[in-house]
């Protein structure tokens, strides 16, 4: 049966209610461009949704030449055939007519086009002068987690063995860098234990900071699905906000921001209290029991409802729920990760599924996500601060095994220090060390912390900036060469989502003018520099993206991410297929840590560990008498204050992030109609209680301000924590009018004018969720309602809804839900 719903007011969609331990049925959402009809649709071409890191499977429809649609794919594992709002519009933003078409070189200060040759001859030869004054350690490569794992492994090959430098990093590192890091702090090793199917068997599942219904709206799709089928879960929320998912939890805990590592250990401390600890496990697979126990023995939930400021009741209601699961599943992501204690909570969390056994069996999961749809692509394949194929920089046999895979001396692969994380990378640039920033994939003239700072950076004179991308971003602008990349749909390449499901997405049309795939621009660039192997053959000998990923799957082979059972050829076949792969598994592998621990032995391990307040290395000696046998590690972390608090002048806590319908600096959701009309601007989100004593009403113009920066937006009423401001960050300065921006005279409406330029020490991941800030009104907003969404965290509260119209779609914004796959058997379809 085929439904017409339209998906801005409902994003979710209509439900199909199953039970525990049942399957969860196919529903295939499909969106066609007005005026086009199913018959229209010359060809559907294989590919997965990129705007997060679900993995939502989804053909593409071309009709002569041009995207006109997507379908999601019903027998994928991982989406059941469902999308979610920007899968289904994101796509038209391809098409725009202001995407880059010829490379740009700067002169005379100004931007200007050019030929391929032009371009790409000023970046060798900048190379090569920089090579030779000042060595590899002048250049450095701003990576992201949205390219495919093709271009990020020949990005790593030619940086880390072509060049010969230690930065590289992605914006992984903003984003995911402490999924990683908690995952080798505990298991020795990056690698997702959990499975997406965990939902389905889960008769508890805990979010901590993660506002799954926004940012993985089909996955909670599967959670409403629950929620109305028998037996359904129960829910604990750790959010400030009254998110979906606070809304439909059994316990939502809304802590002040910063205070997760006191939260948990008050978990922790009532599993252990009330005797559930899971001894057996415990005593099989673990090491750090005994310390953790003594370490939150005063961590009481009084203790921690002062910190945090929840009830205590609601503390012990909280912990019940998680010690009583028969499976539990806990996901994590950025309101823990963008944060100075980040790597300490993310572990705390493995922590808890530790203590109670709750690991490798089906709806017993821990999903340390990822927030975008490559970024695991990126920590694999070294893109990122790590080795490729997670191996260890600090153990000599691993680095010697590398050049052996790359065919060069183990010197030629720098590792005399960790690899440097981007936040240091900009510093260097900024102190003038880096002289060549080339930045591919990502816009941190919006995305990273206090961007008058990063504007500064990237506008010196000394620093050659190449830019790659689809848009002239804000980064765009400063840089010295911009190369247009073609994007997700104009060319062919593998991804891998949060729960190692790899995806293969074909290249369904041509790209604008003379774009081109990252791929062939990396390449194009190795060819040119001329990097060789030690018998003097290309360094990078791979042409094509089934060529690379041969290459990798060389260099992952025997690696925890084993892709040596996969090929193109099987990933095109009905489902994406979770990694390890290999002679082993050769249908991929559901769950890690079915069987005990793997990829911890000290032999093996990512890393040896990183003391969680300092943030320092510790070494393989250390590592050996903590962990000889390669067991899961407990490592207790203490509770530290935040280093920016509230005070006369800042009164507010700020925090950032995201809404459902835009994604990140909205260089695609922007250019989509549907999504953009959602939520058109920024806005600023204040408790009812705070509103009320500042006199301050939905709609009214307000200055946040902090020590670094001010934005102004219009006030959003909503039932956030008192005490607590948000502001999504989606918003930078491409589409607002000329004039309009952070030009000293007008302040920004970018969240990260505001943010501090300060990290979590083991994972070097910005604190980007808490800022002391100030909050004054500019102008009354006289009865207009905020910019914001109605359908979200950001919902007006009670007092303030009168007024505010809710988000609707309208006609445009009509998506076909089909209860069956409607061309089931006509796979033929599908190249
Ligand atoms: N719609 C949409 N979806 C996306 C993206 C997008 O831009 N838009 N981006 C993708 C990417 S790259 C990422 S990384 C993910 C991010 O996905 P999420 O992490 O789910 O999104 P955020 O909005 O950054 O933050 C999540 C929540 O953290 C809460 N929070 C803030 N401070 C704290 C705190 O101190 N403690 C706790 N417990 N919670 C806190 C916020 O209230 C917020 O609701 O989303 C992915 N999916
Ligand atoms: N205040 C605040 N700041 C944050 C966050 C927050 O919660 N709050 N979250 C952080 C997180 S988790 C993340 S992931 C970052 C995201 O920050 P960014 O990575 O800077 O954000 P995007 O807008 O996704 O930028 C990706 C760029 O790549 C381009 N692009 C897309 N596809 C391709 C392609 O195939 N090839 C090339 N060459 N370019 C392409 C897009 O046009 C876009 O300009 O922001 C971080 N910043
Ligand atoms: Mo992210």
């Amino acid at each position: 049966m085929d439904v017409s719903v339209d998906r801005i007011a409902q994003p979710w969609g209509s439900r199909t209610p199953y039970g525990r331990h049942e399957a969860w049925s196919a529903r295939v959402d499909t969106r066609l461009a007005e005026g086009v009809a199913p018959g229209d649709v010359q060809q559907w071409v294989r590919a997965a949704s990129i705007l997060h890191s679900d993995g939502d499977a989804m053909d593409i429809a071309v009709m002569d030449g041009r995207m006109v649609g997507v379908r999601g794919r019903a027998q994928d594992r991982v989406n059941h055939g469902r999308l979610g709002p920007k899968d289904l519009f994101g796509w038209q933003a391809n098409a725009s007519a202001d995407r880059l078409r010829r490379p740009l070189v700067r002169r005379d200060g100004r931007l200007v086009e050019t030929d391929w040759a032009t371009a790409m001859d000023r970046i060798v030869s900048r190379s090569r002068e920089l090579l030779d004054e000042r060595g590899p350690g002048s250049i450095g490569f701003y990576t992201s987690g949205q390219l495919f794992l093709e271009e990020y492994y020949t990005l790593a090959v030619l940086a880390r063995a072509g060049i010969g430098t230690n930065h590289l990093d992605g914006n992984t590192r903003l984003c995911t860098s402490t999924a990683a890091e908690a995952l080798k702090e505990s298991f020795g090793c990056d690698g997702q234990p959990g499975s997406y199917d965990d939902i389905d068997h889960a008769d508890v599942i805990a979010l901590f900071g993660h506002n799954l219904a926004e940012t993985q709206p089909v996955q909670w799709m599967r959670i409403l699905d629950r929620l109305e089928g028998d037996d359904p879960p129960r829910l604990v929320c750790v959010d400030p906000r009254p998110t979906q998912v606070a809304r439909r939890a059994t316990v939502h805990l809304a802590p002040r921001v910063g205070t997760n590592v006191a939260l948990l250990k008050a978990l922790l401390h009532e599993i252990i209290r009330t005797g559930r600890v899971d001894h057996d496990y415990v005593a099989a697979h673990t090491v750090g029991f005994e310390e953790l126990e003594a370490r939150v023995e005063e961590c009481t939930p009084a203790w921690a409802a002062r910190i945090c400021d929840v009830p205590a009741a609601r503390i012990e209601e909280a912990a019940e729920i998680l010690a009583s699961a028969d499976r539990l599943l806990s996901t994590v992501l950025q309101g823990v990760y963008q944060s100075h204690q980040a790597t300490a909570a993310a572990v705390q969390v493995n922590n808890i599924h530790l203590l109670l056994g709750m690991l490798g069996r089906p709806g017993a999961g821990i999903l340390q996500m990822n927030g975008q749809p490559t970024a695991q692509n990126t920590r694999e394949c070294g893109a990122n601060g790590d080795l490729p194929g997670f191996r260890n920089w600090q153990n000599d046999q691993h680095v010697a095994d590398l050049a052996k895979v790359w065919n060069v001396e183990p010197e030629q692969i720098p590792h005399y220090a960790p690899p440097t994380h981007a936040m240091q990378m900009f510093r260097y640039a900024e102190q003038g060390s880096i002289r060549m920033l080339w930045i591919s994939g990502t816009n941190p003239a919006v995305s990273l912390p206090e961007l008058s700072r990063i504007r500064s950076i990237l506008s010196q004179e000394r620093l050659f900036t190449v830019v790659q991308d689809l848009f002239l971003t804000e980064t765009a602008q400063l840089a010295d060469v911009v190369l247009p990349a073609a994007t997700w749909g104009e060319k062919t390449g593998t991804f891998t989502n949060a729960d190692r499901t790899v995806h293969l997405s074909d290249k369904a049309v041509d790209p604008p003018g003379e774009a081109k795939p990252d791929l062939d621009i990396f390449l194009d660039y190795a060819a040119r520099m001329d990097f060789r192997d030690k018998d003097g053959g290309p360094l990078v000998h791979w042409h094509d993206p089934e060529s690379a990923f041969e290459a990798w799957k060389r260099c992952s082979a025997g690696r925890p991410c084993d892709y040596t059972g996969l090929t193109y050829g099987k990933l095109r076949g009905p489902s994406g297929i979770q990694w390890p792969c290999n002679e082993h598994a050769a249908q991929g592998t559901e769950r890690l840590y079915t069987d005990g621990i793997s990829w911890a032995h000290p032999d093996v391990c990512e890393n040896y560990g990183k003391d969680l307040v300092t943030g320092a290395s510790e070494s393989v000696v250390e590592y050996r008498s903590l962990n000889p046998d390669g067991k899961a590690m407990i490592k207790a972390a203490a509770y530290l204050p935040l280093h920016e608090m509230p005070d006369e002048e800042h009164p507010f806590q700020l925090t950032t992030g995201r809404t459902l319908y835009h994604f990140h600096t909205r260089t695609k959701t922007g250019r989509a109609p549907q999504l953009n009309a959602a939520a058109p601007d920024v806005w600023v989100e204040v408790s009812a209680a705070d509103a009320a004593e500042r006199d301050l009403n939905e709609g009214d113009l307000v200055e946040v301000s902090t020590p670094r920066g001010a934005l102004r937006g219009r006030l959003r009423v909503t039932d956030i924590r008192p005490g607590l401001l948000f502001v999504p960050f989606h918003y930078g300065y491409w589409d607002t009018p000329a004039g309009h921006g952070p030009d000293g005279k007008t302040p920004g409406r970018a969240a990260n004018e505001t943010t501090v330029t300060d990290w979590d020490p083991a994972s070097k991941q910005p604190l980007f969720k808490t800022a002391a800030a100030a909050l004054t009104l500019v102008e009354r907003g006289d009865g207009r309602a905020a910019p914001a969404p109605t359908t979200t965290a950001s919902a007006p509260s009670r007092t303030g809804r009168a007024c505010v119209p809710p988000t609707e779609g309208g006609p445009t914004a009509r998506v076909t839900q089909s209860g069956e796959a409607p061309w089931h058997g006509r796979e033929e379809g599908l190249r």
